[in-house]
Formats: C-alpha cells, structure tokens, sequence
C-alpha cells in the first residue's frame, strides 16, 4: 500500500510503517522545503507535475494512512467468556449434538485450542488467573468471593495505561468480593476500599442475560475514544446453572450422546440436554457480538478470544480437577495474524491469557506474570509451549465443611499426556457443587443408599474417603477411570508429578502440605 500511494502522489512525506520503521513517500513539491528523507531519483517522474487534486487526495491518503498504522500497530482486545462450560462443548471440537454455528464458524475463522486449561475449576478464582497471569494461590484469590487486592495489577490497567480503552461488561467479573448483600462483609469492604476495579477500568458494568450484555457492548463501544485501540472482558450467564435459558432449537434428550462418566437415567439426559440448549443461547449471544463488531467496521483489528471461565456444573465438573472441571474451550481469531481454521494441541494456562493479551499489543509482560504468553503461536511463529499446567481447588461456599461442595482442598498437574491430582482433603466426601437439589441428581442418590446404584458410579461419586492421589493416562485413558497412582508400574511417573507438582506449590507461596512427604528431621528413623 505504501508504494502504491508513493506511485499515486508523488508527494514526499514521512511515516512510521505498521513495524515501526521510518518509510518515506514522495511528493516533488515538498522537496525544496524537506532535507530528509530525501527522495531517491528513481522513483520520481520529473515530467509529471503536482495538481491540487493530488494534495488533497494525498492528505485524505495519508489520513486513512495514520489511522491504519496507529490501528494495525494497537489491535483491540475483545475477551468473550462464557461460564461453566467444559471443553467438548462446541461443535468444533468434533461435537455433532451440539448447535453452535456462531463458534463454530469462528473456530474456523481463528485458531482452536484443544488442550486449554483454567486454573481453577471454580468462577472467582480461574477469572481472577486470566485477569492477572498469575496462579490464585499466588494472588490470595483461592478463597471465593475474596475480592482481588488492589496491589495485584491486572493486563487491562496495562493496556489503559498504554492507550486502550479498557473495560469489563455483561455477568459479574468476581474480582471486588463476594456479589451478595451482607452487612457485616460491605463494612468490611467500605472501610478498606475493597471495591477496586472502577479505579482500574474506564468502563464497569455488569447485569445479565444476552440483551443486557449486548446493550452494554454498544455501550462501551459508543463511549470509546474514536482515535483509541479498546479491551473489553465480555461475559455471559450461559450455561451456568439454573438451566432455563431458551436456546434457538432444543437438543433431544434421548438422541444426544452421554460423556462415559454419565449414568444414563431419563433425568439426567433432560438435564444435559439443558445444558446444550443454554450453549447454544450463548451461541446466539456470540454471534450477535461478532456482527455487532464486523458493522462497526472493527472485526479485521480486534483480537477475539473465546473461553469457558471453567468446566460445566455437570458429573465431574465444575468444582472438581477432572476434565470436565478444568479442561475449556478456547478459540481465538485475529485477522491477518493467525492462520484461519488452524488448531494446536500445545498445553495452555488460563493465566497464560494476560501476557499473551500484553504481547499482542506490543506491551512488556510484567516479571510477576507467571502465566507464558503464546503470541508467537498465534502469529505461526516458533512457539516453545509449556510442559505442564497447573490448577487449584479452594473454598467455594461459605459453610464450614461437610463435603466437598463448599470446601475442598486439591491441586493438579497436568503434562501432555498425563495428570496427577492431589486431593488433600480426600476424607470429604464428593459432593456436587451447584446441581446437590437437582431432581437428577436426588435420585442418583437415592438408588445409592439404596444399594441399586451400578457399582461404577458408585465409585465415581460416592467413594468414602475419596483417594489422596489420582494418575490418569489421559491418551489411553481420556475418561479418567484407571487411577494409576500407587501403582508399581506407573510409580516413577508418578514421583515426578508429585515433585512438579511440588516444585509449583513451594514457588507458588502454596499454604497446602506438600505432596511429597518430608522425612522427619530428629524422628527415630533419622538417628
Ligand atoms: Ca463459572
């Protein structure tokens, strides 16, 4: 484009090129008056000369010029999260029940990711990983709804403080404490200033449901600075439970196909097929968003990331290490950087958003990060992805524990083919977090105590007590049924994850006893 307009104008200027380097376009006019940058004699045609018309067209050029090299050099940031959704959950990924065109043509437009990991499989703590880069038991973000201390810096303040317009919309972002009314907590709150990010964004809003976020969308984008690049965190309700939401067609209960760990009851294939139904709402709610950016004429400069802010309140999910709790969809888009309907198995942190987000627009990533930016595997270009991911599972309630609903206490890591989990408070029994009153699941308990509960299950829920370790091979054994730890053949591998996994824990300032036992120092068996 610039040699076109050199060719066009012949009219000598200087600019800044979208790289950063200084370029020079030709103007014979301006030649007396400018020293530098001299024009270079062959691309001059000395027989043509300047016209008024060519002044204007070249300063209505150059204008358009500026603004895309300024465009080009600070992409906008939109951050789409949906929440409690697991990563299987997209027709993209190879899921042929599901009705999610809208993501589904996007994936194809961006790159999906197959093995993106949050921190946490719980909301506060997993959001407040991506808003940071770091783990939530670095930042005292394990405990929900602990509100995010206002000395731990989020990548949005990053990108306001290098020009963007920054701002969260739609359901609650979860980092200024806990959303409900308690007068003894808002004290608590008011008299330490708790509530920080109206200080740290231009724009915070939230409220629920797709039209509310949408109206908030326009919103922002009608309140942004014409001449400013914009981040947006935009989140949904869907699909978290209650399970109401009307999606564009119903999935068939008896027709979708249920995950292994599933017992197959009548109540259980309706409450999954809810869940479909609200993704597909959320479907809609995406696709209205990318509409509403490509009419404004800001889809070819944004970034759009799509993620599950953590796995589905569904049988093994939310509120527990397993797959379905930690394991997300994730697909990002950004024309003419990424390579359109591209796909990549590399190993991806929630926390790693941040810096990649702070990469992509060309802003250092501050040293406390922990998350690892993958900008260069967005670009195609070469990429040295991680080995391992991490997550945590703290205080989720606010009772004091009974079962592992309001409280448990586990860690996990995951490497490209396996996955240890430590749960530390292993004498809680399981229990669900979010669906303990659903029909489907009373019932399931009730054939337990019953004794007429398939042994599987059995063992899959209601194991008393729940074991310390769990080794899965997830190539061979993606469902996660053969627990591996203890084994003798599986106990080398099993030694180097619990000192992986020990390692991040004593880097991560983790309170947690570590996996690893010590040998006692002045026991009997040391003298
Ligand atoms: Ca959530």
């Amino acid at each position: 484009m610039l040699l076109t307009l050199s060719c066009l104008t012949r009219t000598a200027v200087a600019c800044v090129s979208p790289g950063g380097a200084f370029v020079s376009l030709y103007a014979p006019n301006d030649r007396g008056r400018r020293s530098s940058p001299q024009p270079q004699r062959a691309e001059i045609e000395p027989s043509m000369k300047p016209r008024p018309i060519n002044l204007l067209l070249v300063a209505l050029l150059l204008g358009s010029l500026a603004r895309l090299v300024a465009a080009e050099s600070k992409p906008n940031v939109l951050l789409i999260l949906s929440d409690d959704h697991s990563y299987p959950h997209v027709g993209c990924y190879g899921n042929t029940d599901i009705m999610t065109p809208n993501l589904d043509r996007f994936a194809a437009e961006g790159m999906r990711f197959d093995r993106a990991y949050v921190t946490c499989p719980q909301c506060v703590p997993s959001r407040a990983s991506i808003f940071t880069g770091r783990s939530p038991v670095a930042i005292a973000m394990s405990r929900f709804s602990a509100p995010l201390p206002r000395e731990i810096k989020t990548y949005p303040e990053a990108l306001r403080a290098a020009g963007w317009f920054t701002g969260v919309a739609g359901r609650m972002y979860h980092m200024d404490g806990a959303n409900v009314n308690v007068a003894e907590s808002q004290t608590v709150f008011d008299h330490h200033k708790l509530v920080t990010f109206p200080d740290r964004l231009n724009y915070v809003k939230t409220g629920n449901g797709s039209e509310v976020g949408l109206a908030q969308f326009r919103e922002f984008l009608d309140l942004k600075p014409a001449s400013k690049p914009f981040f947006l965190q935009l989140c949904s309700n869907d699909p978290h439970r209650p399970l109401n939401t009307q999606g564009p067609g119903k999935h068939d209960p008896l027709k979708i196909k249920l995950p292994a760990h599933y017992p197959d009851t009548h109540l259980v294939r309706e409450d999954f097929a809810r869940y479909y139904d609200e993704i597909a709402h959320f479907d809609v709610f995406f696709g209205e968003v990318m509409a509403e950016l490509e009419k404004r004429g800001l889809a070819a400069n944004t970034l759009v990331a799509f993620m599950g802010d953590n796995g589905a309140s569904q049988f093994r999910g939310k509120g527990t290490l397993y797959e379905f709790g930690i394991h997300v969809p994730l697909l990002v888009r950004w024309p003419g950087k990424l390579k359109p309907g591209s796909a990549t198995a590399e190993l991806i942190s929630g926390e790693d958003l941040a810096p990649t987000f702070l990469a992509a627009a060309g802003l250092p990533v501050p040293p406390e990060m922990t998350g690892q930016s993958f900008a260069k595997l967005l670009r195609g270009e070469p990429f040295a992805g991680r080995r391992f991911v991490f997550a945590e599972r703290g205080a989720h309630g606010t009772n004091l524990p009974g079962n592992s609903a309001d409280f448990d206490l586990g860690r996990v890591v995951v490497s490209k083919t396996h996955k240890l989990i430590y749960n530390a408070l292993g004498a809680l029994p399981y229990w669900p977090v979010d669906f303990s009153r659903d029909a489907f699941w009373q019932e399931l308990v009730q054939k337990h105590e019953a004794g007429k509960l398939d042994a599987k299950f059995t063992q899959l829920y209601f194991s008393k007590p729940r074991p310390m370790f769990e080794l899965y091979n997830l190539e061979k054994d993606p469902d996660e049924f053969n627990n591996l730890a203890g084994t003798k053949d599986a106990a080398n591998l099993e030694r180097e994850l619990k000192a992986t996994l020990q390692e991040w824990m004593i880097l991560q300032r983790d309170f947690l006893p570590l996996p690893v036992p010590a040998r006692r120092v002045g026991s009997r068996s040391e003298k």
